[in-house]
């Protein structure tokens, strides 16, 4: 409400009076890895250099495939290993064995498993028999770092399990597991010296042995190398 003088008298008028707020006043507001910037109504978070917009969060790492939208579509197979891929919940839990693994989000990649929607049998498998290969769309690797998570393999079926990092046609990564272990475990590639290349996600089953099938999951790019972590 305003109060004005006209020819001498005083009239009151109600003025609506719109004043913006600087949000970024507030301690915080866009999270310790973000820069605040105050507009007319509104306020805007820019993630600093380096760092990934993850929602409504600034991350050092930003997920490149963690299946959850359940569609290779844009992947190319080959051979049987992966036809019932992704991997629907714990279903290792499903058989004898309560093995886990370790996955994140509900999908993930075991080419053990047959369970590739929540309405077929809880534990169902094709078992260490099928071979093939998937490969991944190209994307750009714009990070130090390529995290994944990757189990199984064993004595007898490594080296044919693997995930591999392709640049250019050449494998310029790979990773073994050795594990003998369904549980996936976080594993690492320095891509330092990629940055900027497009690049593709290889994973490998080439065995029909014991323990001949690979478990894989969330693959991101993380701005900073393990060793840099919390520097
Ligand atoms: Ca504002
Ligand atoms: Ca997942
Ligand atoms: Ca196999």
């Amino acid at each position: 409400m305003g109060n004005e003088t006209n020819q001498g008298r005083v009239v009151r008028s109600w003025v609506k009076i719109t004043q913006d707020i600087n949000e970024c006043q507030e301690e915080l507001r866009c999270g310790k890895n973000a820069t605040c910037t105050n507009t007319e109504g509104s306020f805007r978070c820019t993630c600093n250099i380096g760092y990934y917009a993850d929602g409504y969060i600034c991350t050092e790492c930003y997920t490149i495939f963690d299946f959850e939208d359940h569609d290779l579509s844009n992947w190319t197979l080959n051979g049987t290993a992966f036809n019932n891929q992704p991997t629907y919940g714990d279903n290792l839990s499903g058989r004898k064995h309560k093995f886990e693994s370790n996955h994140k989000g509900d999908w993930w990649i075991g080419t053990y498993e047959n369970r590739s929607s929540p309405s077929e049998p809880f534990g169902g498998q094709q078992g260490d028999g099928p071979q093939g290969s998937m490969t991944s769309p190209s994307f750009q690797i714009t990070g130090k770092l390529l995290t994944f998570l990757i189990g199984s393999g064993c004595d007898k079926s490594f080296p044919n399990i693997r995930a591999e990092l392709i640049i250019g046609g050449e494998v310029v990564r790979n990773k073994t597991t050795k594990a003998c272990d369904e549980a996936m475990k976080e594993e690492s590639w320095n891509v330092t010296d990629y940055a900027g290349k497009n690049a593709q996600l290889r994973l490998v089953d080439n065995s029909s042995e014991e323990w001949g099938h690979i478990n894989f999951d969330h693959l991101q790019a993380c701005h900073k190398l393990i060793s840099d972590m919390d520097s």
